[in-house]
């Protein structure tokens, strides 16, 4: 089985990281095949930047289809293009926020979240409704931690994020934390081990998922909403997906 994994940034040293934590989730005989869009920002942080990532993204996953991948995991916690993305997919697609939300929902009654910036909070909000996660999730915070600051070593980064987690811990009855950015992928387990609470990073458990899902075979399904794009022109840069 082949499960494909996408950054939808365009950082390098982010996209090692991913493919890392993807490897170390797979379980044995399953391939991860890791890449981040060739255009787009370098760090997803608003509403723009995620609008800006989706085209890049959408090459990859089409990339992926093609090279025969069995499933597909988008890593960026705003879950970007997850539906589009599925319309072009026939193997489950996952988003990172949405699986480690349900992992948590299945672990603890309540849970917190700790994203990167403030200003992203508000779209982790929409996942929580849009997942049906309003009364499992206690609330969501940020550390005020830029993502791309969790790629510099002897950042603040890290020890942010911990007390973030910890003030979690203690003032949301949290009983799981879930990490909210796929740059946190390595921290999980520390963070675990020092707080004494389940820490769930979504590249971790969408990847397990999606082997599940494909291994139970079962695909997108092709009925309905998430059936193929319908054909038609596409002008200008986009014309390589005319059909
Ligand atoms: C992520 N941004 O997982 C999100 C985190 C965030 O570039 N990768 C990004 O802040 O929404």
């Amino acid at each position: 089985m082949k499960i494909q994994i996408v950054n939808p940034n365009t950082s390098a040293p982010m996209t090692a990281k991913i493919a890392a934590a993807a490897r170390t989730a797979a379980a044995p005989g399953i391939e991860i095949e890791a890449s981040c869009p060739e255009h787009g920002p370098v760090s997803i942080e608003g509403h723009f930047d995620e609008a800006m990532a989706v085209p890049g993204l959408l090459e990859e996953i089409e990339r992926g289809v093609a090279t025969g991948c069995d499933a597909h995991v988008i890593a960026c916690f705003g879950d970007p293009g997850l539906h589009a993305a599925r319309e072009l997919a026939h193997g489950p697609v996952l988003g990172i926020a949405e699986a480690a939300m349900h992992a948590a929902s299945m672990i603890a009654t309540r849970f917190s979240v700790v994203t990167t910036l403030e200003r992203t909070v508000v779209i982790a909000e929409r996942l929580v409704r849009e997942y049906g996660m309003s009364d499992h999730c206690a609330r969501i915070r940020a550390a005020e931690v830029p993502v791309l600051a969790l790629e510099e070593t002897g950042s603040h980064a890290e020890r942010r994020i911990v007390e973030e987690c910890r003030r979690a811990r203690d003032e949301d009855r949290a009983g799981a934390i879930v990490l909210g950015c796929a740059g946190m992928a390595d921290l999980a387990g520390r963070i675990g081990d020092e707080l004494g609470v389940p820490v769930i990073d979504g590249v971790n458990v969408a990847v397990r998922f999606a082997g599940a899902l494909a291994g139970a075979g079962l695909g997108t399904s092709k009925h309905g909403d998430l059936a193929l794009p319908l054909p038609k022109a596409f002008i200008g840069r986009y014309a390589g997906w005319s059909a």
